[in-house]
């Protein structure tokens, strides 16, 4: 019989538990990397010292889930790569649909939250209204009470999974009510019990269907920004407040503040603003040549071009790769989706000859946007909240695991420059 989510991971855990002995038992001693001076000046680039099992980021090859490359698995559904970051497999159709109806189960908001999103300035930024939502959703922490109530170290990951599943339960439906709120869309739209996780949240931000092609495109953007490895600045947060015990509430709205940063996730609000002002210069889409010439202007103004370059990335990111053949399947015709195409022929080429990023070539912010303006989000500050929906899947699935893990409290060492001057020859 097909069983729930976490009747699966319950059964998995004893091995995951027995492995990481083992581990720890053979080769707990030995190097795993060595850091340079430069290393910890910079941002602990390239340094290994954390575990994570969800996902890997390779240089050459781009986001592989469990094993599996993103392109081979970019038409499942969001809650099926929640599923698989967890358990390692995907979901049987049974298991999905179990999965499915305990979510619409959980999808109730507190009233309170929609209390506070309403009272909160009409200049704060969705992401500050998103991160505020599940701050104070923390209210109903399961795994805060049951720590008050003593539980025992094994049983941690037990309300951390019933807390995933709330915050995932709910989260599309707050981030569609800060768009509505925020924006002034009209009367909040409750959830459906018919749709599915990312169809749902595409009919609550009110776009139009589209014979289904915005709901296709909005299940294709929250499954391909669900994880990206341990270290990014988001997912490396949370696992650092969690490690504290501090519950899923707590851990993911602080790893969402750090997707809000600019290097980071709120790059896709940079990246059309990019595009578009390009449009504007020229009087429509631009160029080859005229691409050209605004790239180097921007690079010549000491500032970055948004959506080019990566931290690990040394290839195009295959989920700009997704993008970029849904727009060709869907929106050959449109302008910004034109441009967005142009542009990655031209910007790989001025970035290698400027010679300063490490990483020429598109990441996931460079396409995803010209999708979200033609599904008629124009609202660019909004586009993070986008990604953080889908991103607190990768998060949750990684906390859920610390959790079962007994992953210690994060503490690296740190030294001072005066440390380093003295001691480093
Ligand atoms: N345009 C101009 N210069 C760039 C650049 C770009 N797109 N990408 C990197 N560089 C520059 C860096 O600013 C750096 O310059 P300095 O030496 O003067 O500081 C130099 O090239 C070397 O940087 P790097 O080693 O290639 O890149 P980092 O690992 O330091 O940074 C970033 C990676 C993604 C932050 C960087 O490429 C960047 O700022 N890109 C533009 C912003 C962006 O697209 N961010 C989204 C990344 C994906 C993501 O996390 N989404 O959530």
């Amino acid at each position: 019989m097909a069983k729930t989510l976490k009747e699966t991971l319950a059964a998995q855990i004893p091995k995951l538990r027995k492995e990481k002995q083992q581990v720890l038992k053979s080769v707990g001693d030995k190097k795993m990397s060595d850091v340079v001076v430069a290393q910890a000046f910079g941002g602990m680039r390239g340094v290994k010292g954390m575990i994570c099992d969800t996902s890997v980021v390779e240089p050459d090859k781009g986001l592989i889930i469990r094993g599996i490359p993103i392109l081979k698995i970019k038409n499942k559904l969001p809650e099926e790569i929640f599923w698989l970051l967890i358990t390692g497999k995907l979901p049987t159709a049974e298991e999905l649909k179990i999965f499915q109806k305990e979510l619409r189960a959980l999808s109730d908001v507190p009233n309170y939250i929609w209390k506070v999103l309403k009272a909160m300035p009409k200049s704060s930024h969705p992401m500050a209204m998103l991160d505020t939502a599940i701050l104070a959703m923390e209210n109903e922490s399961i795994f805060r009470k049951r720590y008050n109530e003593g539980m025992a170290k094994t049983e941690y990951w037990e309300p951390a999974l019933e807390d995933a599943m709330k915050i995932i339960a709910t989260i599309h439906t707050i981030a569609a009510g800060v768009y509505r709120i925020k924006y002034k869309k009209g009367a909040l739209i409750a959830p459906s019990n018919k749709l599915d996780w990312g169809a749902d949240y595409a009919r609550m931000l009110g776009m139009p269907t589209k014979k289904g092609q915005n709901y296709e495109m909005m299940r294709l953007y929250l499954t391909l920004h669900t994880d990206h490895e341990g270290g990014n600045v988001s997912a490396n947060t949370c696992h650092t407040v969690g490690s504290a015990l501090s519950d899923p509430y707590y851990a993911v709205s602080a790893g969402l503040n750090g997707l809000a940063g600019p290097l980071h996730g709120l790059a896709n609000q940079e990246c059309l603003g990019w595009i578009i002002d390009t449009m504007k210069k020229f009087g429509g889409a631009p160029s080859e040549k005229e691409i050209e010439d605004y790239a180097w202007e921007t690079l010549n103004a000491h500032k970055v071009i948004p959506g080019y370059g990566h931290a690990v990335l040394r290839v195009t990111d295959p989920r700009f790769t997704a993008f970029n053949g849904f727009g060709k399947k869907y929106l050959k015709k449109d302008p910004i989706f034109q441009t967005v195409d142009r542009v990655f022929k031209i910007v790989p080429k001025v970035l290698k000859a400027h010679g300063k990023a490490a990483n020429p070539w598109p990441n996931v912010d460079a396409g995803s946007g010209a999708l979200l303006y033609n599904a008629g989000i124009k609202e660019f500050e909004y586009y993070t909240v986008l990604f953080s929906v889908s991103r607190s899947m990768g998060m949750l699935a990684q906390l859920v695991l610390n959790r079962a893990l007994g992953t210690a409290i994060t503490r690296p060492k740190s030294v001072s420059t005066a440390w380093v001057k003295k001691t480093i020859k």
